[in-house]
């Protein structure tokens, strides 16, 4: 049995959305570690909420979105920040834990860690997104070996310290996502709506199609949604916000495909297997996360990246994908326990060295 202390992302409380697809990752593997008997407490942002985990609220203000930012930006962080906070915290509570998880993508941490009596992992939720965030990882990496813990071979490949990662991939809660066999006639899109989403491609393609999209997601970027929908003023969309993974999961079973039209490196793209888990076939660019995820013609189609065209072409044979393959992908590989294991083996592998 480990004592673990998650100190998660510092741009929004758990539960908001804010946070993106680390969320759903603290959530679950929270869930699992304690299930498995793991004494574990989850740092986080003021309103902060985690479905059956004892969360510590920290009070501050949230750091920048780092993907709205330059690669030179500077090292940066607010009055009163949250992320500070959280770190001043954790550093008076370390010696009631074996080991410290670190789920933000900042500076701090990293630069921190040395300070620390106890050992720290870090959890890197996003590809390389900066001059002065990869120097401070790498160094850790260099300093700490195997204490640098990502998504997929394809994130891990955009740093400079690539072959000291620990490839963890992702996991869901299964048994909340119910398998659809017979799809409505209409597609989805799920995500943060910013600019690195390139929900336009998306909107291009139901507008070219003439089948309607159904977006889900927390606006994040209100002028580029703007935007959108003054570029697409017939397209047949309809934004359905951001919803909990129950409700979100009964609407998304209903479509007919999932398109993924990341513009960025996406390291993983979790909303790829909860479209899986409720055997909606995903339809993606091919690069990061989603290109290790999807099987091309067998639970999906990988796309030419920013193809619009190609998504219509993938859109317009959608129904040679049988979508109890897609379920089934998911049970295979990105079960809770698959995710388990994965965590554990890495906090373990950590506590030994
Ligand atoms: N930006 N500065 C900062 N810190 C984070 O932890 C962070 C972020 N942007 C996005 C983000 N985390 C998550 O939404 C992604 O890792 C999924």
């Amino acid at each position: 049995m480990l004592k673990l202390l998650f100190i998660s992302t510092p741009v929004g409380s758990l539960g908001s959305g804010q946070g993106g697809g680390v969320e759903l990752t603290v959530q679950n593997i929270a869930q699992e570690l304690k299930q498995r008997g793991h004494l574990l407490e989850v740092v986080a942002p003021q309103g902060s909420i985690l479905k059956g985990i004892s969360v510590k609220n920290i009070e501050g203000n949230c750091q920048i979105a780092v993907q709205t930012q330059t690669r030179d930006v500077p090292i940066c962080l607010p009055a009163n920040s949250v992320l500070a906070n959280m770190w001043e915290y954790a550093r008076q509570v370390q010696h009631n834990y074996d080991l410290l998880v670190n789920f933000a993508f900042d500076w701090l941490p990293f630069y921190l860690t040395p300070f620390f009596d106890r050992p720290i992992a870090h959890f890197i939720s996003m590809g390389s997104m900066t001059e002065a965030t990869d120097e401070i990882m790498t160094e850790v990496a260099l300093k700490y070996p195997d204490t640098i813990g990502v998504y997929t071979k394809s994130q891990a490949a955009s740093f400079p310290f690539a072959e000291t990662c620990h490839l963890l991939g992702s996991g869901l809660d299964l048994s909340l996502y119910d398998f659809c066999p017979q799809p409505k006639n209409c597609l989805a899109w799920v995500g943060r709506i910013a600019p690195e989403k390139a929900l336009e491609d998306a909107v291009a393609a139901s507008n070219l199609t003439g089948i309607p999209l159904k977006i889900f997601g927390k606006v994040q970027d209100k002028e580029y949604w703007q935007q959108i929908q003054r570029d697409f003023p017939q397209a047949p969309i309809d934004y359905v916000g951001f919803l909990n993974t129950e409700q979100l999961q009964k609407q998304l079973g209903q479509c007919s495909a999932l398109l993924m039209t990341p513009r960025w490196l996406e390291a993983f793209g979790n909303v790829a297997i909860e479209s899986l888990a409720c055997g909606v076939p995903v339809i993606a660019y091919s690069r990061g996360g989603p290109a290790e995820i999807v099987l091309h013609g067998k639970t999906g189609f990988l796309v030419e990246p920013d193809s619009v065209t190609g998504l219509v072409a993938a859109i317009n044979k959608i129904d040679q994908i049988d979508r109890a393959c897609c379920r089934q992908q998911a049970e295979s590989k990105y079960s809770l326990k698959a995710l388990g294991d994965r965590f554990s083996d890495w906090f373990h592998k950590i506590l030994r060295a």
